[in-house]
């Protein structure tokens, strides 16, 4: 029997995509253009008809949702999931629909482009603006837009309807498949489940913004902005892309470089060209220079159109052993993440996203990599203004089967990269793209699978940053790092292989990264190590989900990174910044429990251990004075400050 939910899910693959512009600019507005946010509280009904296809067959997008059947209120942007008091909308699987009145102001009906955008929907979303289809977008994570002004109303209201899938495939990205159950002697009727092997609960909805921005009819579509030094002197190449009607050579493009103070230092014409910046003040990462973070804005005037993008003058490097930021070896002192909070899902927040911020400083992290998936544009910049370095991961994670390397997964994955890199290609914090998180490359298709997306990626990026995926699979086994520009890893000795051996951790991280080395010589970041620790829970001696436990299996692992990083290691990342929600299962209590930080952003006693360390790598103190574990780890968190130990700031 073909389960249904994918039948609901196929039939709309089967529909043409909306096809978009060639770029995707944060919408920003300016003297030419006005932007409109349509969050807020929206009309919501999930189709919890049996094959969730009601809703096409009901036409629910012709009249509001209201008056096609009960609705709830939904905030957008925000899960679904874990707003009400619902079991079956929390572990839903299928079509869910979204819609909301907006009015638009005559004003924007005159000589404009008026574009929807959603910055981000999980996982399959189709968007209709009064009653008819505007565009359709395959995959969660990243924007899409599309002109909607022939379908908008000046006189009276308007309205969006979004119905959204969040239903996980062979060839979805992330991949997982439908379980039917048909014995009716051991399970009810209509029983399946959404399999999937990635780590994290599949939070779905409208998780980002959703925009009404206007562009003159002649438009600034895309900007490109490489950036290089030679001596003295920031060079800074650029290349428009206008859109609409213009039949322009460019001549009417202008474009000046403008500092943190307003100055224009450089100023050129034309599409493409290269501004040169006299003793340019350099992105740096913090702690690598005085100045951190810092952004130029390159100001382009087209005839009707002006757009102000931000960028950062720095250059990225590898060789065997290193990786240079602006020619200065860079050490990652990092963390994965996740998007994740209570109530919101993986709603983008901005209390949320600015705590995260204050708390990675607070740590010390200099670098954290978007585990597994392309994180919201606000994170990004401010990574960008705060001078922390990215790791961009694409939402490749838990590629564990052949069927999810067949023909029809790499031309998702590779449509995938291209949009990710069209929104993230001008940031200066992302340093490398990871185009995905411990998928089986240990099998033969593996090889096919991952030269492809990985070369796609290196010809699709204009700056040809380093490309590298993530791997759990042994070296002797591995298929596809030979492709990769540094070696990530993940393990966790002493957690899952050899729990409560925290002996055997020095050894087996030596032997391994000595393994990786003979196949692959590039420099290694360790992407994730880390224990489980529920807050609170204590035990002497320490035990595996101990908050001791934790600081213990960390300061063991540090001893050996100690060690590499004399040589080729390049960086580390705790897993994980936060605890985070996963799906429900046996080895997990409520959620992954390997933050260092809780769900809520308190520190477990691991954060001290992780901000000393972080710290006194970047003021050059002796680490190995960290090594010993500190007593006791009971107290309270603001008992057991930073400030008690030598080496970390004071501040
Ligand atoms: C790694 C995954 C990560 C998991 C972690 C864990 O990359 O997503 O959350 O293991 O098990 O394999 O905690």
């Amino acid at each position: 029997m073909i389960p249904s939910v994918y039948i609901s899910l196929l039939c709309i693959l089967q529909s043409i995509l909306t096809v978009s512009g060639k770029g995707m600019l944060f919408p920003r507005d300016s003297e030419s253009r006005e932007s409109k946010l349509l969050d807020g509280i929206w009309h919501f009904r999930a189709d919890m008809s049996s094959n969730r296809t009601q809703g096409f067959a009901e036409k629910w997008w012709t009249k509001s949702l209201s008056e096609s059947g009960p609705v709830i209120d939904m905030p957008v942007p925000s899960s679904y999931n874990d707003v009400t008091e619902e079991k079956a909308l929390r572990d839903f699987v299928g079509w869910v629909w979204y819609d909301r009145q907006f009015f638009v102001s005559s004003s924007w009906s005159r000589d404009k482009r008026v574009v929807l955008r959603i910055d981000s929907a999980s996982y399959y979303s189709i968007v209709w603006v009064n009653g008819e289809q505007v565009m359709e977008h395959n995959g969660g994570h990243l924007p899409f837009e599309t002109d909607v002004l022939s379908h908008l109303r000046f006189d009276r209201a308007n309205r969006v309807t979004v119905a959204v899938n969040n239903t996980l495939t062979p060839t979805t990205l992330p991949p997982g498949r439908i379980t039917y159950q048909t014995d009716r002697r051991r399970y009810p009727k209509g029983y399946f489940t959404q399999d999937y092997t990635m780590d994290f609960f599949n939070y779905a909805g409208i998780h980002r913004h959703v925009t009404l921005y206007t562009t003159p009819t002649t438009y600034i579509d895309d900007i490109t902005i490489l950036t290089d030094i030679a001596g003295n002197k920031g060079q800074v190449a650029y290349t428009i892309h206008l859109g609409g009607e213009s039949k322009s050579n460019g001549k009417d493009v202008t474009i000046s470089a403008v500092d943190a103070t307003g100055k224009v230092v450089a100023s050129s014409s034309g599409l493409s060209n290269t501004l040169v910046i006299d003793n340019p003040i350099l992105w740096w990462p913090h702690g690598m220079n005085e100045t951190v973070g810092y952004q130029y804005t390159l100001q382009v005037n087209c005839s009707d159109d002006i757009y102000r993008q931000p960028f950062g003058i720095r250059t990225v490097k590898v060789t065997e052993n290193q990786f240079f930021i602006n020619n200065k070896p860079f050490y990652c002192k990092g963390v994965g993440m996740h998007e994740d909070s209570d109530i919101r899902g993986k709603g983008l927040d901005y209390a949320l996203i600015t705590k995260d911020f204050n708390m990675l400083r607070w740590l010390g992290v200099n670098c954290f990599r978007t585990s597994h998936y392309p994180y919201a544009e606000e994170m990004m910049s401010m990574a960008d203004q705060q001078g922390v370095a990215i790791i961009d991961e694409s939402p490749g994670v838990g590629i564990k089967y052949k069927d999810n390397m067949g023909p029809e997964s790499i031309k998702h994955h590779k449509e995938v990269m291209s949009e990710m890199i069209r929104r993230d290609k001008n940031r200066p914090s992302v340093i490398m793209w990871s185009v995905a998180n411990e998928p089986a490359s240990d099998l033969p298709i593996a090889e096919t699978y991952f030269k492809a997306v990985i070369d796609h990626t290196r010809d699709e990026d204009p700056a040809k940053r380093p490309v590298t995926f993530i791997t759990n699979v042994m070296f002797r086994k591995e298929k596809a790092i030979q492709f990769v520009d540094v070696v990530c890893f993940n393990r966790y000795n002493a957690w899952y292989s050899d729990p409560g051996h925290l002996e055997v951790i020095g050894l087996k991280l030596n032997w391994e990264m000595q393994g990786i080395r003979s196949k692959r010589r590039r420099p290694i970041i360790i992407t994730e190590y880390g224990a489980g620790a529920v807050s609170g829970l204590h035990r002497e001696p320490s035990f595996t989900y101990t908050e001791e436990y934790q600081v213990e299996l960390l300061l063991e692992h540090h001893k050996a990174f100690d060690k590499a990083r004399q040589e080729f290691l390049i960086g580390e990342l705790v897993w994980n910044f936060a605890d985070f929600m996963t799906v429900e299962g046996s080895r997990r209590v409520m959620g992954n429990r390997k933050g260092i930080l809780n769900r809520q952003r308190q520190p477990k006693p691991a954060a001290f251990t992780i901000r000393d360390r972080y710290h006194a790598i970047a003021t050059g103190h002796d680490t190995s004075l960290l090594y010993k574990p500190k007593r006791p780890l009971g107290c309270s968190p603001h008992m057991y400050s930073s400030p008690h130990f030598s080496v970390a700031p004071q501040h």
